[in-house]
């Protein structure tokens, strides 16, 4: 379990490095993506993503955000090839949103913010046997974030947004089955990827990042 931590005052992320040193690491995460300095690997596979909405499970108030949980027990919902040597299984997915419209992504890109940001959060199932072991290895873990904009309302988001409704507490849970998180994905299935890490204690540099170039829209309601 993390310490005490939060995102903003006394504990906020410029104090985190106090209780996990890794906050100066050379490997951290959000970055500022500069898109005149990303470079073309020629050598990077097709990423093939295999969600099956059959493993959505329940979603879950973690007190500073939600989680849509998945089962882990077998390889329905799992993602290979592209910048992964090897499977790794879905183990949840939340987001990330701010205060107001301008900002609540983590990453940015050429300094711009986004209203939200999505991070579908797997395992490498070849290597380790859970999610806690593999959490805090280096290529133990790989995110794929998708960026929300405001604009139309997203008819997949509003059954999340339903659903939070029912977990208004920190600790509450219920079920949230037959979601296909593919519907979040946007059109163009263009990503940047690097080497990065959790964004949030325990900051492990465990993370192959994998972040669509295009973003998917949301209703400030939604945000
Ligand atoms: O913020 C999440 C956090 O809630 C937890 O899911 C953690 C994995 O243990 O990952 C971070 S993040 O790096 O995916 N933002
Ligand atoms: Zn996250």
């Amino acid at each position: 379990a993390s310490l005490n931590w939060s995102y903003q005052g006394n504990n906020g992320p410029d104090q985190w490095h106090k209780l996990y040193p890794i906050a100066n690491g050379n490997h951290q995460s959000p970055i500022n993506i500069k898109t005149k300095e990303v470079k073309k690997d020629p050598s990077l596979g097709h990423l093939k993503i295999t969600w099956n909405l059959s493993t959505s499970k329940e979603i879950v108030n973690v007190g500073h955000s939600f989680h849509v949980n998945f089962e882990d027990k077998d390889n329905r919902s799992v993602v290979t090839g592209g910048p992964l040597t090897g499977n790794y299984r879905l183990h949840q997915f939340h987001f990330h949103w701010g205060q107001t419209d301008d900002h609540g992504s983590e990453h940015t890109v050429d300094g711009e913010k986004y209203a939200s940001e999505l991070h579908l959060v797997h395992w490498n199932l070849d290597k380790y046997s859970s999610f806690a072991e593999a959490s805090d290895k280096p290529d133990g873990l790989s995110i794929i974030a998708v960026f929300l904009k405001v604009g139309p309302p997203n008819e997949h988001v509003q059954d999340i947004v339903k659903a939070v409704g029912s977990i208004k507490t920190k600790g509450k849970k219920a079920p949230f089955t037959n979601f296909d998180p593919s519907t979040l994905l946007p059109g163009s299935l263009d990503y940047w990827t690097y080497s990065g890490s959790l964004t949030h204690p325990p900051l492990f540099e465990s993370v192959t990042w994998i972040i669509y170039k295009e973003p998917i829209t949301i209703s400030s309601e939604q945000v």
